[in-house]
């Protein structure tokens, strides 16, 4: 008997001694302490709930759901064709869903946890439109994490971001710069990709349309002595942010993570409590290897938030739920194209109504 099965019958004999959905709701309330997940029902992963600020962000969720379409044609396609012929969503049925979330890599556990709390409400489920609401719900409700306390703002504040070759980081960082410069920020980017005179150009090109200031050095300079002087001219010139380009591959031998930390120690050198946020960018197409990238990096460097690119180009949008579900760390930011909007600040109800409709 395959798991489903036996857990469906679990279910069942359950069913009549215990209230599944009460009990879930209280697991939801200690999990996430916003009160906009609490319910059972999760009502305000409804965008109709939309406040005045959530409709000027429709754009954002067209472009969301744009970014998107790979993982939705996968997910909610394949749920239609699924349920085709069926009027309930039965063992056999489960198990075919069990595998479709699997290719949206939200990994192994994430799709357990899933596929049990569908199941437990399987009996209010008859067609395709109904599973993808309950899909919806549970999967808005595994991503919701109460916001991180905010510290208070530093002047500057001082922002390092790391992560592998080719993730997107500088990238992310000119798109970052773009949008603090438009709420009226003050932002310096320091060029410590030192190894490779394309990465200073590029990050150059990207401050230039941004419309903020880079510090860089020659090439092959010490990435350290970059971020040092990148902080100290922030305090110089009075501005509030500086975001710092760090290389995901060294051409030395020298161990990329203790480069990295030597950046940080500089860094505090100039500014006793900065680095004030370490940025992790990962790249969503790799799927799974998103998680373990995560946890290494999170060890050497302690990670404040992570920053998902590529959605745009992947079937993988399910990493996403994997990463909220298993890692205490938070999502801060998703890259969803390559032009300098498409980053978009992560929203677990907005995310998971762009995958489910
Ligand atoms: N489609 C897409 N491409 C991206 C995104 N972010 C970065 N890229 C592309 O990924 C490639 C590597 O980006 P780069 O910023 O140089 O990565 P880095 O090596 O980590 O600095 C470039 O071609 C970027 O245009 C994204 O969100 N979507
Ligand atoms: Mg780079």
């Amino acid at each position: 008997m395959g798991w489903f099965k036996k857990k469906n019958k679990q279910d069942q004999k359950d069913e009549t001694t215990s209230r599944p959905v009460e009990g879930q709701a209280d697991e939801i309330e200690n999990r996430h302490s916003r009160a906009d997940v609490s319910s059972p029902d999760h009502r305000d992963c409804d965008p109709s709930d939309e406040d005045a600020g959530r409709k000027k962000s429709k754009g954002f969720f067209r472009q969301l759901k744009r970014g998107l379409s790979k993982t939705r044609d996968v997910l909610t396609t394949d749920i239609d064709e699924l349920f085709r012929g069926r009027k309930k969503l039965d063992a056999d049925l489960l198990e075919e869903i069990e595998e479709l979330l699997i290719t949206s890599d939200m990994g192994v556990e994430t799709t357990m946890t899933l596929i049990d709390r569908i199941s437990k409400k399987s009996g209010g489920i008859s067609n395709a439109k109904e599973l993808k609401a309950v899909l919806k719900a549970e999967v808005c409700a595994l991503m919701a994490k109460p916001a991180p306390a905010t510290a208070s703002p530093r002047k500057p504040h001082v922002i390092m971001v790391v992560g592998v070759n080719g993730v997107g980081k500088t990238t992310t960082i000119g798109k970052l710069a773009a949008r603090f410069a438009g709420e009226g920020k003050g932002v310096i980017i320091g060029a410590a990709d030192t190894f490779r005179a394309a990465a200073v150009e590029q990050l150059t090109i990207w401050a230039e349309r941004a419309g903020v200031d880079i510090v860089k050095h020659r090439d092959n300079a010490d990435p350290a002595a970059v971020a040092f002087d990148s902080v100290e001219a922030a305090t110089a010139r009075g501005k509030d942010i500086v975001i710092i380009d760090t290389a995901g591959r060294l051409h030395t031998k020298v161990n990329l993570m203790e480069e990295l930390k030597k950046i940080k120690r500089a860094v505090a050198k100039k500014l006793p409590d900065a680095p004030h946020d370490i940025y992790l960018v990962i790249d969503a197409t790799t799927g799974q290897n998103a998680l373990s990238q995560a946890k290494l990096f999170n060890d050497s460097m302690g990670i404040t938030g992570l920053i998902l690119t590529k959605l745009d180009g992947t079937a993988k949008g399910g990493v996403v739920i994997g990463i909220c579900n298993t890692l205490d760390i938070p999502l801060t930011y998703i890259g969803v194209g390559e032009g300098v909007d498409d980053l978009q600040k992560f929203d677990p109800e907005q995310y998971a109504e762009a995958l489910f409709s």
